[in-house]
């Protein structure tokens, strides 16, 4: 495999600075290094531009941002697009989780039916309607199922779009009352926390990964760096105790290398300024590494 990586410094989403730092986090903690040794041909395509200051949106918008996460997101799903075209896989580095709208777009055009493994704390399906921060990260995962503003649906095409059946959510701990309605209208798969507490990762994972091939081409891997607990990975904007611990994230890393399923990946959320000497970066390279095939023997 050829893996191309594709730096996002966007902030934009999550409205809060220092995610925008994430790319380079990522890769200061030997990012290249890591996939390297591991046999891997790696090419850093750096990171997409994004506005450095923006004028601060008013106060109860509904949409914070919008214009520019919508421009870098349908940069973001071209340059997916086109190095899936060339046979490469996709490994973008976060920026905020509203890039995961400009990925996925991207890698719909290649794989139209994706399934999609969404690592988070959060479940990331409001909409403008029932969002109460305004912030864009938080309706990624609504955007493509097709939910949600026109603007974020439509990045790559209206019609390119993820099918509910097809996603499961893993770690969730912190859901919004539109939300929960949301899921259970659409029947979209959600390991809670409890789920991973009475079950334990392994079956909770491979449940998720019989869910997400099932009827689909390859898999697209969303992982918000929030979903494991604070305590390893404290560098992220909307911390929520209780998450996966450092093991079972990474044990999550590694069944998912064994099934080989993935044709893309992303890691957001990172935001070196309010980490502890970069603990959040270094452990999304090395869930980096368990995903791409490192093992401890
Ligand atoms: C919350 C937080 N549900 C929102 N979402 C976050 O703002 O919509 N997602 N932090 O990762
Ligand atoms: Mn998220
Ligand atoms: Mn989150
Ligand atoms: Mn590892």
């Amino acid at each position: 495999t050829n893996i191309s990586i594709i730096g996002v410094p966007l902030p934009y989403g999550a409205d809060r600075k220092g995610v925008d730092l994430g790319p380079n986090a990522i890769r200061g903690a030997n990012l290249h290094e890591r996939l390297s040794s591991l046999g891997y041909a790696i090419e850093d395509l750096g990171d997409l531009r994004v506005h450095r200051t923006l004028p601060p949106p008013p106060t109860g918008e509904k949409l914070k941002y919008l214009d520019e996460i919508v421009r870098v997101n349908t940069e973001l799903c071209s340059t997916v697009a086109a190095e899936m075209g060339k046979g490469r896989f996709p490994l973008v580095l976060g920026g905020d989780h509203s890039i995961a709208i400009g990925t996925i777009k991207g890698v719909l055009q290649h794989v139209r039916r994706l399934g999609v493994i969404w690592f988070d704390a959060h479940t990331d399906v409001n909409t403008d309607q029932t969002t109460a921060s305004g912030n864009i990260h938080g309706m990624s995962l609504a955007a493509v199922l097709g939910y949600g503003h026109a603007d974020l649906t439509s990045v790559g095409g209206a019609d390119a779009k993820l099918l509910p059946e097809n996603v499961v959510i893993i770690g969730a701990r912190s859901i919004d009352p539109g939300e929960r309605a949301f899921l259970k209208a659409k029947g979209i798969k959600v390991f809670t926390m409890h789920d991973i507490d009475r079950h334990g990762m392994k079956q909770v994972m491979e449940e998720a990964m019989d869910i997400v091939s099932k009827d689909t081409d390859g898999v697209h891997l969303s992982l918000d760096l929030d979903g494991m607990d604070p305590w390893d990975a404290p560098g992220v904007g909307t911390p929520v105790s209780g998450g996966m611990s450092y093991r079972e994230s990474h044990f999550a890393m590694e069944l998912l290398f064994e099934r080989n399923l993935l044709v893309s990946a992303e890691f957001v959320e990172v935001n070196p300024m309010l980490d502890q000497h970069n603990k959040t970066a270094v452990a999304a390279v090395e869930l980096i590494g368990s995903a791409f095939g490192e093992r401890i023997l």
